[in-house]
């Protein structure tokens, strides 16, 4: 019985070594080197090459290496009938808040500009906000959308959340469903995207919603590329209805060199980095939820197939 790790960036070997000096007994492989796929059972993926699970006939367990899993169900080959986990960590939680809360910092106090300015030695104060004066909605309340509220609270915000059904959270507001997201988007000055990427929430940033927010408003999407309809949001920047944005994730990573966000003053992006599994706090977890599924236990964070996440 063994475990393979399918990922196509390079941090397998950092994986392969957390999960065995946290349980010398694993075997382990990585999906690039020798092994026998028939012994397999478990697949650790992250962005796995389309196609590749199929070459494990006896698995019997999935887990993503990552909080989501919309990868997963874009595979079209994937054995989607066998369980599925996702990572739920503390430290990734925290690492979302950290990014998010340096996200609004930095637009409430205009640093960006400052630094074009510093470049051609420009000396321009500009207008700052203050924490108490600024609504913030995130959408989607899962674990990372309501530790990031709960921190943005506690710091001074004025926070609301929007999710499938109303959360009771202290100095949250909760907004739920479709029929409450207008109320929602009417008052968030900062919109921060965390849902997870479905059928039902591919291209919901999109100039419908775009046009519910309060002008000048700033959008901050750390969920996925898929959420956002790029042009939609150029155009509502252009439009001077949306102030600007902080992108993590895109539809494709890297973002193509020819793409518009690279040359737009109002976006900044960072390179889907804002909260990265870190193999101490996640492996403990994944050998948990390896040892659970040999003894026929209950798994951990399983996914609902329905949902989608
Ligand atoms: C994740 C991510 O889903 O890094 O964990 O995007």
């Amino acid at each position: 019985m063994s475990i393979v790790i399918i990922r196509q960036d390079d941090k397998i070997e950092s994986w392969k070594k957390a999960l065995q000096s946290h349980d010398a007994t694993l075997e382990v492989y990585s999906y690039l080197e020798p092994h026998d796929k028939e012994k397999v059972e478990m697949a650790l993926v992250w962005k796995h090459p389309i196609g590749s699970l199929k070459k494990y006939p006896n698995l019997v367990y999935l887990a993503s290496m990552g909080a989501g899993v919309d990868f997963i169900f874009e595979d079209p080959s994937a054995p989607l009938a066998l369980p599925i986990t996702r990572v739920v960590d503390r430290q990734l939680a925290i690492d979302m808040s950290e990014h998010v809360l340096a996200l609004i910092l930095n637009y409430l106090k205009g640093l960006d500009s400052y630094k074009v300015n510093q470049t051609k030695k420009i000396w321009k104060p500009v207008p700052y906000k203050r924490i108490a004066d600024v609504r913030v909605g995130i959408l989607g309340l899962g674990v990372l959308g309501t530790q990031v509220a709960q921190d943005l609270a506690k710091v001074g915000f004025q926070v609301q959340g929007w999710a499938h059904s109303h959360k009771e959270l202290q100095n949250i507001k909760s907004y739920a469903g479709n029929n409450e997201l207008n109320p929602f988007l009417n008052g968030s000055d900062v919109l921060v995207c965390l849902l997870p990427l479905t059928e039902a929430t591919t291209g919901i940033l999109n100039q419908h919603l775009f046009a519910q927010l309060p002008k000048n408003a700033y959008l901050i999407n750390v969920a996925r590329g898929g959420h956002l309809v790029d042009q939609d949001l150029q155009d509502f920047i252009h439009k001077q209805h949306i102030s600007g944005a902080s992108l993590d994730v895109y539809h494709e990573e890297p973002l193509p060199k020819d793409h518009f966000f690279w040359n737009l003053d109002e976006v900044l992006m960072t390179p889907h980095h804002a909260s990265v599994s870190d193999t101490n706090s996640v492996v403990p977890q994944i050998v948990e939820n390896y040892k659970r599924m040999q003894a026929g236990l209950p798994l951990f964070h399983l996914v609902s197939k329905n949902k989608g996440y």
